[in-house]
């Protein structure tokens, strides 16, 4: 039904699409829109204050106008097709042709006009989380205003009076709309560009779908359950690399639009959490962490020095969150002998294959046979073997030779020698047995205590 009805929906796009080209004389902006899922990094503003753009991954910042002083963007709520993973497509609602939709960018003390335009069929609204604005400008339908009934476009005006990082969603039938993919990031630059300055800033949304294998459509009526744990609308082994130079001061900002908490855990560094929803985190209340719990309807942004090169795991820490869509209620074999059984089942149905008798790594290198539209469960290839991850996984790749600005993926890191983990083969190689190997091991001397 709702298929139907989307159809629909993307059929008056076109004739919208071209009506807005008619009337732009009217003021209002192009609705920019974005046709795939590969990060854009943003080029520099091209008038009104400076700042430094972030890199949303596999994401877009939405281009703006100035009129006189006020900062224009121009949304557009509508049904999308995102591209989840490479072989895997779902029928979301989005803005400007995407979901998550484009981010938007601006600066403390930018008064922001933003119009919003509904192609949805049903009303919508959109919030501005972590804003402080007039109450009318909230964007929680029925409550701040009237929601934007299908067809209409509203504008929403207001000062951006702090700077962070922020996000906005849909705030009207809240709960098909979020799970449909309602939501973008809002970052707003400090007017001081020397406050905080990073080299590179990264943004990305958590945010979840239950999409059944060989379907598109997400169930909007999904609690706890959900199959695809994204980063943008997005899994891996598609979501893109954070590629960083080697030296760089880096910020990675995370926001959770999903139903439950993600303790994201980059590998190789510590760092501490600079900013979040509320505001900057002021210098002496950081402390350092290598996992940063993200609450629901909250974000994080932390930042670090990258001065250890190498390829460095960033994930959720909640080993079914990098996972690609599978069942729960398969039983255990580990230990199992499925010999017999297997010998049975082969009578009928040759291609029988037992699964999971030593774990379950054979799923990451095997060609199952999976629906159309699904992408494995375990996936993605490292230059030693199959990674065996999905969902929320990417990686930070540091390196020397990467040129400002450049965030093209350098390939695999190469270890350099005497710095990978080796197969033990009864005689110790000369580099373990080096100076610094004997001062790791000897332990030290406990300080005297007072008492
Ligand atoms: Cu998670």
């Amino acid at each position: 039904m709702i298929n139907r009805r989307q159809l629909i929906g993307a059929s008056a796009t076109l004739v919208a699409s071209g009506a807005w080209a008619q009337t732009s004389n009217t003021g209002l902006p192009e609705s920019a829109v974005k046709a795939d899922a590969a990060t854009e990094v943003p080029p520099l503003p091209h008038a009104g204050r400076e700042y430094n753009p972030v890199v949303t991954l596999n994401g877009w910042s939405l281009p703006f106008r100035m009129r006189g002083n006020v900062k224009e963007f121009h949304l557009v709520a509508e049904p999308v097709e995102r591209q989840i993973a490479e072989d895997t497509t779902a029928y979301l609602w989005g803005y400007n042709g995407q979901s998550t939709g484009p981010t938007i960018e601006a600066v403390e003390g930018d008064r922001v006009r933003i119009f919003v335009t509904n192609r949805l069929p049903e009303h919508t609204s959109v919030h501005w989380h972590g804003m402080i604005l007039p109450s009318g400008m909230d964007g929680v339908g029925g409550l701040s205003h009237k929601a934007i009934p299908p067809g209409k476009t509203y504008v929403y005006e207001f000062d951006l009076v702090k700077s962070g990082t922020f996000m906005y969603h849909s705030h009207a039938d809240e709960m098909v709309q979020m799970a449909m993919g309602m939501m973008g990031l809002f970052i707003v630059h400090p007017k001081d560009p020397t406050f905080m300055p990073v080299d590179r800033d990264f943004a990305f949304l958590l945010n979840s779908f239950d999409i059944d294998p060989g379907s598109h459509m997400p169930r909007v009526m999904e609690m706890t359950d959900f199959n695809l744990w994204c980063w943008n609308s997005r899994i891996f082994p598609d979501i893109d690399p954070l590629v960083v130079r080697q030296g760089d001061r880096v910020r990675v900002r995370v926001g959770n639009l999903t139903m439950t908490n993600h303790p994201i855990h980059m590998h190789g560094y510590d760092f501490q959490v600079t900013c979040t929803d509320g505001g900057w985190v002021p210098e002496t209340a950081r402390w350092p962490e290598v996992s940063i719990d993200i609450p629901v309807g909250a974000m994080r942004a932390y930042e670090f020095d990258a001065v250890h090169p190498g390829d460095w795991a960033i994930h959720c820490h909640k080993s079914h969150h990098t996972m690609n869509a599978m069942g729960h209620d398969v039983p255990t074999f580990i230990g199992a002998d499925k010999t017999a059984l297997t010998g049975m089942i082969r009578r009928h149905q040759p291609e029988y294959m037992p699964m999971g008798t030593a774990g379950m790594a054979d799923m990451g290198e095997m060609a199952m046979e999976l629906p159309d539209n699904t992408t494995p469960m375990m996936a993605g290839w490292g230059p030693h073997g199959p990674l065996e991850m999905g969902g929320m996984f990417s990686v930070v790749k540091v390196r020397a030779d990467v040129a400002p600005g450049d965030y093209a993926d350098p390939g695999w890191y190469d270890n350099p020698p005497g710095t990978e983990a080796y197969e033990w083969t009864g005689d110790m190689p000369d580099a373990a047995q080096n100076d610094s190997a004997q001062t790791i091991l000897t332990p030290q001397p406990r300080p005297a205590s007072g008492d």
